[in-house]
């Protein structure tokens, strides 16, 4: 790393201690930004890296609340907004056991450079919860929801931060989330939340849209060398939002996806993931792989043990959670021959794995780029808020397939104009961060 570089990088470590993720994406985008601060030295006399790297603010709140035996429960709520310099915070929560302030700052800390990409007018912000969902009620998920909403609807607002999902958030909780907001602030203010259901305020594709946005960005990866999804075999990690669409637009370009995941094992299917019942145990029933393994009979193998990783295939959609791929589960699937690593979960990689896919020349799409496509549709739920109006499905994903289609390319012409022909994580993280420094240093020092 560049000097300059490495200073930074180290303050990060000395002001986060413990923050092991996001010293992660830190040093991952720091990493690819030499050739930038060589160029623009006005980067580095404005502080602009160093500014980029302490959040604008960081919220914390107790969260109590009432579970269905009586029982007060105590949980912590985050909302981390870290950069404005291209529009309001925006960014998902995520609810999940694991989730501490270093989860939201490196989830925050990526949504700065993958909403500058979609070249929509957004800034960088995330929250969450440690809340774990899995086993509650709809009623203790609703008390919750109304609970965190209670301390969070002073933060946020359609001009300030529009929070929206991430694992363990998805429409119903939206749902809930939203209810409280408007109860609190006696505002029907459908721009303050995204990913809400289409007959109060949200948008068609979105659902969809992040899983669909990284089976664009494939075929176009794909396409640069002539090739495409058609007659591949894909394997895709989770089985949470992102993982069911990627799946569902993988068939529909003529992939075929051979096996998925959750937390309690994988399956391997043959015969390609069959969607309908997939999305009937996943969505509606709220079950397991191992659910999914039994309805579908004798043919589909599940396991618990090992990972999905080890089955064979060509391309490989991380979609589950932050290093969830390590040097031996990388290792294993370029002995297996995969082509292609496109990311649909935030930072699925370790450094390590990121190291084994480079040496082997494994084609390799990050997250911010690949799975930028469900924030870039929040941006266009918001246009649609902001203008009253409702989008057809075909338009709206036309929208989305013309945004991956530009990021894609934006990355490799700025990948060639850095020295780094081909390389889709210098494109993204030069792209991503040349855009909000200039407005940064437009904007002076705030
Ligand atoms: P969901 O909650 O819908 O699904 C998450 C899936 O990943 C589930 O199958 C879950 O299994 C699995 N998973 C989660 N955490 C772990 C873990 N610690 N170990 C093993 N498996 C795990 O979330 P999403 O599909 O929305 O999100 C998936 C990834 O995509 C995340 O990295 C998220 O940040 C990223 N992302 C999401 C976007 C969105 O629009 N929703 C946009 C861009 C990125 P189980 O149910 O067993 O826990
Ligand atoms: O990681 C992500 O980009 C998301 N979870 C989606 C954020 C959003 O505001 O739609």
């Amino acid at each position: 790393m560049d000097e300059k570089l490495q200073d930074i990088y180290d303050e990060v470590l000395e002001r986060n201690p413990d923050e092991d993720v996001f010293h992660q994406a830190v040093s991952e985008v720091l990493g690819s930004l030499g050739p930038v601060v060589a160029k623009h030295p006005q980067y580095t006399d404005a502080a602009i890296i160093r500014r980029m790297c302490e959040p604008e603010r960081q919220v914390i709140f107790r969260v109590p609340w009432i579970d269905d035996d009586g029982r007060v429960q105590v949980n912590r709520g985050f909302r981390v907004g870290f950069n404005s310099a291209l529009g309001p915070y925006k960014g998902g929560l995520r609810f999940h056991p694991s989730v501490y302030l270093g989860t939201v700052k490196f989830l925050g800390f990526e949504q700065i450079f993958k909403n500058s990409l979609t070249g929509l007018p957004i800034g960088g912000g995330k929250g969450g919860s440690d809340f774990d969902p899995k086993g509650r009620s709809d009623a203790e998920v609703m008390r919750f929801c109304q609970a965190f909403m209670t301390e969070l609807y002073r933060h946020i607002g359609e001009h300030t931060d529009v929070p929206a999902g991430d694992i363990g958030v998805g429409q119903r909780e939206i749902g809930y989330l939203f209810g409280q907001y408007k109860k609190i602030t006696n505002r029907f203010e459908a721009g303050t939340l995204t990913g809400k259901g289409l007959s109060w305020g949200g948008s068609r594709v979105r659902t969809e849209a992040t899983g669909y946005g990284l089976a664009f960005f494939a075929q176009r990866v794909l396409e640069a060398s002539n090739e495409g999804l058609d007659g591949k075999r894909v394997v895709v990690s989770g089985s949470g939002n992102v993982a069911i669409h990627a799946i569902e637009k993988v068939h529909q370009l003529g992939g075929t996806v051979v096996g998925c995941s959750d937390s309690g094992g994988y399956v391997v299917d043959e015969a390609g993931i069959d969607l309908e019942l997939l999305k009937q145990v996943k969505l509606v029933d709220r079950g397991r792989m191992s659910d999914y393994a039994d309805q579908r009979g004798s043919k589909v193998h599940h396991s618990d043990q090992g990972s999905v990783w080890e089955v064979a295939c060509d391309i490989a959609l991380p979609c589950a959670t932050q290093n969830e791929v390590d040097a031996d589960e990388a290792k294993a699937l370029i002995d297996n021959g995969c082509q292609l690593v496109a990311e649909g979960a935030n930072m699925p990689l370790t450094p390590a794995a990121v190291d084994a896919f480079a040496e082997a020349k494994v084609a390799y799409a990050p997250g911010k780029a690949a799975n930028a496509g469900g924030v870039a549709t929040s941006a266009l739920e918001m246009q649609q808020n902001a203008s009253r109006d409702t989008w057809t499905f075909e338009h709206t994903e036309q929208r989305l397939e013309e945004i991956m289609g530009n990021i894609h390319d934006r990355c490799l012409e700025t990948a060639e104009e850095y020295g780094s022909p081909g390389d889709y994580v210098a494109g993204a993280n030069i792209a991503g961060f040349i855009q909000v420094a200039d407005a940064m240093l437009a904007q002076g020092v705030i």
